[in-house]
């Protein structure tokens, strides 16, 4: 209702200022999003905070019993954290001011186990306290996240419990101002200290919290919040099925108010769905949610951080990125980085809408009346939109340029507040006088933005295919983002194909194979490059229209690999081990006791000078400090000709190179000796040699 009488003011509005001839606006087309939906949407790009005793034990979930002393960031500065979030163009930052372990950031009067029997600040500090106050200077709205699960809590699983947790909500939703948004996570439930009691305690996470009455008081205490919820009732907002930093292109605002919810859903939505659920894509900017030295190196690359952008608001979501806090209170200068590297990348990309004022026409439009013109959706006011009659589906819009443009990005908006509406649309160019398909999507929603190879067109023709009732297109953009100038990847498989991957799907690539600088004279990339043998790849991505090239990457490959075998282990899953690929990993397996071996027949004698070893890159577990290196000509005598440790492996957990005197072999043998976290387990991504 509220929705309705919004647009109504709005086209009253706008025809009191045109004088256009009178046109009715169309009624909401199904579920619509509540106010505050609606301005949480428009954030569009908010922080998580991981903090707790956890950054100081290293561990991702406390146990609960871990002393509260082990707590001091002493450097602890939340006014760093909202700078560093407003210049990466953040609008909010989320707290998790209780993480499972049940440690709350602030001094509880329900919990001894908070900040106050910390060492930090001598007991006397409130970090929810100090973030409100930075929020506030800062212009950036404040959430919170209240683990459900409290694994320190002597009460947790009873209903003593609800009061406790009750009570948390009433000093966190009273004491620190608006709160814009309360994360509630799923984890429920399982083993813990619960008051030294260290004993495994399940509830039933759809009953034990009685979230109707929870969300009640939650609402009453703030009005203008939204509640996000994985474990319980269905909430204002829904995760989107996965961590990694995707929603998926198809995304429906919608869900069904109950009723079982699938990955699947949670990654779609629902077309037919009877409640305004929008998706919130939650990532790290590192592999865990708590800070821990040994990710220093794992902080996302800027071409990974663009790909969450465009998998997250670019298709009907909000991102939620995390930084995990460090030891000293800070966010980590390698974060920041990263995250302004962001900022820039997108501001460059969307500095100039190619299409804004340009001269439009449609297909359709709603009563032949101005208000609802083409026009509308290049004005750059989300609060017009161009709408076609109630009995149109299926309508276009024709931007004409007025000139070869040259462009890389397509953006639309619909007006939401009405409903979710267009089902499927595609993307053409005029291009030397013929109309060329560009893109054939989905689902748009609040905002999608669709990236592909850049062209030069006179028009752009966007055609909306399918929609559950007239369009209505607040905003559409066109970009032409500038190539990531970013040194290209290099892998080579077992079989010695070549693969170069630049940053930005659409970049140029030049290589040579020899050595040589790569230039815009030598071979161009087209596709995997067969090689054999040794081979010095380098490689550089270059942009034809500002004649700029990256830096140059390079990777040397020792002997083709082709013929080697893993020898004595019948998982089929062991040859990640030398395919090349630093994202795939084999692991021992916990049953197999340290020292572990891997055994390899490379088919032929040959030189051995050194041999290189890279451990499994998305986990922590089977590191290996601590190594034997043998050889063998005929695979039963074997002779160790190195040994020792990788040092600084756990910090670094990059590649690891050790040379020798060259040996003639045709067996290696790599011994693990001994891991990061002394247990049993070894892992490898890859294992390579060096020869002479
Ligand atoms: C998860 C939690 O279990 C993690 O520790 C983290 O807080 C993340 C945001 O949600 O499910």
């Amino acid at each position: 209702m509220i929705q309705k009488i919004y647009s109504v003011i709005i086209v009253a509005a706008c025809l009191a200022v045109h004088g256009y001839a009178q046109t009715k606006a169309p009624g909401p087309c199904g579920p619509v999003p509540s106010e505050n939906q609606m301005k949480w949407q428009e954030m569009e790009y908010y922080a998580f905070i991981h903090l707790s005793t956890n950054t100081f034990t290293d561990q991702e979930w406390g146990f609960g019993e871990d002393d509260p002393k082990t707590f001091n960031p002493v450097n602890l500065d939340c006014r760093q954290w909202a700078r560093v979030c407003k210049e990466a163009g953040m609008k909010g930052i989320i707290l998790t001011a209780k993480h499972h372990s049940g440690f709350c950031l602030w001094p509880s009067k329900y919990t001894a186990y908070s900040v106050k029997n910390s060492s930090w600040r001598g007991g006397k500090g409130d970090i929810v306290r100090d973030l409100a106050n930075a929020c506030k200077e800062y212009g950036l709205k404040l959430g919170i996240y209240l683990s459900p699960w409290d694994r320190n809590s002597a009460v947790y699983g009873t209903p003593e419990y609800i009061t406790y947790f009750r009570n948390q909500l009433k000093e966190l939703l009273t004491n620190y101002g608006d709160i814009f948004e309360i994360w509630f996570d799923g984890a429920n439930g399982g083993s813990g200290y619960y008051g030294g009691a260290k004993e495994t305690r399940k509830i039933d996470a759809t009953t034990y919290y009685d979230w109707k009455n929870t969300y009640k008081l939650i609402r009453q205490l703030q009005p203008k919040i939204v509640i996000w919820n994985d474990g319980g009732d269905r909430a204002d907002l829904r995760w989107v099925g996965t961590e990694d930093g995707h929603v998926g292109e198809t995304n429906w605002s919608l869900l069904n108010a109950t009723g079982e919810v699938t990955r699947d859903m949670l990654r779609h939505g629902l077309e037919n769905g009877d409640s305004w659920v929008p998706g919130e894509v939650n990532t790290s900017i590192r592999p865990g949610w708590f800070y821990h030295s040994y990710e220093d190196s794992r902080v996302k690359s800027l071409p990974d951080l663009l790909n969450t952008y465009y998998s997250s608001f670019g298709r009907n979501g909000t991102l939620l990125l995390n930084f995990p806090v460090d030891r000293r209170g800070l966010i980590h200068e390698t974060d920041e980085k990263a995250a302004l590297a962001l900022a820039k990348a997108v501001k460059e990309a969307f500095a100039v809408n190619l299409a804004e004022k340009k001269k439009v026409s449609a297909s359709n439009v709603r009563g032949n009346a101005n208000v609802f013109s083409a026009g509308m959706a290049v004005d750059g006011n989300k609060n017009t939109y161009w709408a076609t009659d109630d009995a149109i589906t299926d309508a276009s819009l024709t931007i004409d340029f007025g000139k070869p443009t040259t462009f890389n990005r397509f953006l639309a908006q619909e007006y939401i507040r009405l409903g979710q509406r267009v089902k499927a649309f595609k993307v053409e160019g005029l291009i030397d006088g013929s109309w060329k398909e560009l893109a054939n999507e989905t689902t748009i929603g609040y905002k999608r933005i669709l990236l592909f190879p850049t062209v030069t067109a006179t028009q752009l023709r966007f055609t909306i295919t399918g929609a559950k009732s007239c369009p209505l297109i607040s905003n559409i953009g066109v970009y032409n983002a500038p190539p990531i100038l970013m040194p290209p990847k290099i892998i080579r498989d077992q079989s010695g194909m070549v693969y170069i991957t630049p940053a930005d799907k659409e970049s140029v690539i030049y290589y040579t194979l020899d050595g040589n600088q790569p230039t815009k004279e030598t071979n161009r990339y087209e596709g995997p490059v067969r090689t054999d043998g040794k081979v010095n790849v380098k490689a550089i991505v270059y942009d034809p229209i500002s004649k700029k090239s990256s830096a140059v990457a390079g990777e040397r490959f020792d002997i083709s690999r082709k013929d080697w075998k893993i020898l004595g282990i019948s998982d089929d899953k062991v040859n990640r081990v030398i395919d090349g690929d630093a994202a795939t990993a084999w692991y021992q397996g916990r049953d197999k006791k340290l020292p572990a071996d891997i055994d390899i027949d490379m088919g032929k004698i040959e030189n051995v000078s050194g041999f290189k070893y890279l451990p499994g890159q998305g986990r922590t577990e089977g590191i290996i400090t601590h190594y034997q290196f043998y050889v063998s000509e005929n695979n039963k005598e074997w002779k160790i000709v190195n040994e020792g440790e990788f040092s600084n492996i756990k910090n670094n957990p990059l590649w690891q190179v050790k040379e020798f005197k060259p040996v003639k072999a045709r067996y290696i043998r790599l011994r693990a000796l001994h891991n990061t976290r002394h247990d049993d387990e070894a892992g490898y991504a890859e294992l390579d040699l060096i020869t002479r």
